[in-house]
């Protein structure tokens, strides 16, 4: 039987959700439609976008006409139903462990999401960013000392194969890493290691392709 796999993003191509079910999707080397969705013209509140997704966010996936949002209840639908690269570890404390990681940065963390926007992965800013606030720099604290410890010595991954844990860290510390602020040189090894997979790079080019 042939599926039906749709993508609906932003479609600038900056949001961090949109580009995790984007990696995870090309990392199962999946045949899927990608579908811009116009947040700034509102598209995501239209009805027809509203009761598919039900919480009038991106990124949502379509498949064979199942409709899911919430980005890391999508790359694990998409663990479980497509074959190819595994995008969580197969041990069960490893991978509970990945899932911690992915809700965390989803829930804490709110300052450094503010004051460094995705918008500077993809496009040096226009003017020096100011200084982080005590309250950024006090996060900041929190992700490095949590990232030192996750990640094991000499390593570039998190857990001896690359998971999508590894891709959402790595985007964390690039928020910091791609405008200059202080990092441990290893974890900024780790961020350029992994922002250079073909599957990030693919979103990448299609930021900069929209940007024109
Ligand atoms: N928790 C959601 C967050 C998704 C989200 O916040 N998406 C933003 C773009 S980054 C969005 O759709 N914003 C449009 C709106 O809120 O109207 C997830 O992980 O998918």
């Amino acid at each position: 039987m042939s599926s039906k796999t749709i993508l609906y993003t932003d479609s600038g191509f900056h949001s961090p959700y949109a580009m995790s079910a984007y990696v995870a999707l090309t990392e199962k080397g999946a045949d899927f439609e990608l579908v811009p969705v116009d947040l700034a013209q509102g598209e995501q509140r239209r009805p027809d976008y509203l009761s598919q997704s039900l919480t009038g966010k991106v990124p949502m996936l379509v498949h064979d006409g199942f409709a899911l949002t919430e980005s890391s209840a999508i790359t694990e639908y998409i663990e479980d139903t497509f074959p190819g690269t595994a995008l969580y570890p197969r041990d069960a404390r490893q991978r509970a462990r990945a899932r911690q990681i992915q809700a965390w940065l989803r829930t804490d963390l709110a300052t450094i999401r503010q004051e460094r926007s995705t918008d500077n992965l993809f496009a040096k800013p226009a003017a020096p960013l100011p200084a982080l606030s005590a309250t950024a720099r006090e996060a900041v604290g929190k992700l490095v000392a949590a990232a030192e410890h996750l990640l094991p010595q000499e390593s570039l991954e998190l857990f001896g194969a690359w998971s999508i844990a590894d891709f959402e860290l790595a985007l964390m510390l690039n928020r910091l890493v791609a405008v200059g602020d202080a990092v441990p040189p290893r974890l900024a090894d780790y961020v350029r290691h992994q922002w250079g997979r073909p599957s990030v790079q693919r979103w990448v080019a299609l930021n900069q392709r929209h940007a024109g």
